[in-house]
């Protein structure tokens, strides 16, 4: 990977419930991306280049949890600790929490009101600009969620979009996922390195 000052890290959803063993919804060698990421980090930072992390951030209850009618065993609720950053990431730069007024979604870009479906951006695609981003290169977990949506949107907000395939890891709630995450991001014009 060659940084420039322009060349934005995006470190999505690299929190305890996801990265730890114990977490409520830990993703096989989630931990191992920790330190591959903080290399990815280190160099960011040397070459000049903005550096941004994510939070999923969920209120106790929601249609994104298995117990409210939906998908996941419960995860990354606001002010836990399975929601804190893991802490042996370098956090060198600002933090997006996706949901801070409960809404949910995958992606770091945006944000689903989970009552009425309606989206609106976070923080994230303004605080790149402001930063002077010409491209990115996304990090993190989950392969097959986070990752996914955060680097097809980052695509479609115009950044060319580099995927680091050793500093993810895939969910894979249905064997394979992480694989067919990998095939779309690439057909949508994703570069994995
Ligand atoms: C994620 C499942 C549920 C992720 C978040 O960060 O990829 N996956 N919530
Ligand atoms: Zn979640």
């Amino acid at each position: 990977m060659t940084w420039s000052r322009t060349t934005a890290l995006v470190v999505v959803d690299v929190q305890n419930d996801f990265a730890d063993p114990a977490g409520g919804l830990a993703v096989a060698g989630g931990a191992e991306v920790v330190p591959v990421i903080n290399a990815a980090v280190a160099e960011a930072v040397s070459a000049g280049a903005p550096v941004r992390y994510t939070q999923d951030w969920h209120p106790t209850s929601g249609p994104h949890f298995a117990k409210d009618g939906g998908t996941w065993p419960v995860h990354c609720v606001q002010g836990t600790w399975g929601a804190e950053l893991h802490p042996d990431l370098d956090v060198r730069g600002e933090v997006v929490r996706k949901g801070e007024h409960g809404e949910d979604g995958y992606s770091g870009f945006t944000m689903r009101d989970p009552v009425t479906g309606d989206t609106r951006a976070t923080a994230l695609a303004g605080s790149l600009r402001d930063a002077g981003a010409t491209e990115l290169v996304v990090v993190g977990l989950a392969t097959d969620y986070c990752v996914r949506a955060t680097a097809l949107d980052g695509l479609e907000q115009g950044w060319p979009v580099t995927v680091l395939w050793d500093a993810v890891r895939a969910v894979d709630l249905q064997p394979g996922d992480g694989a067919r995450a990998r095939a779309e991001l690439t057909a949508s014009g994703v570069v994995i390195r």
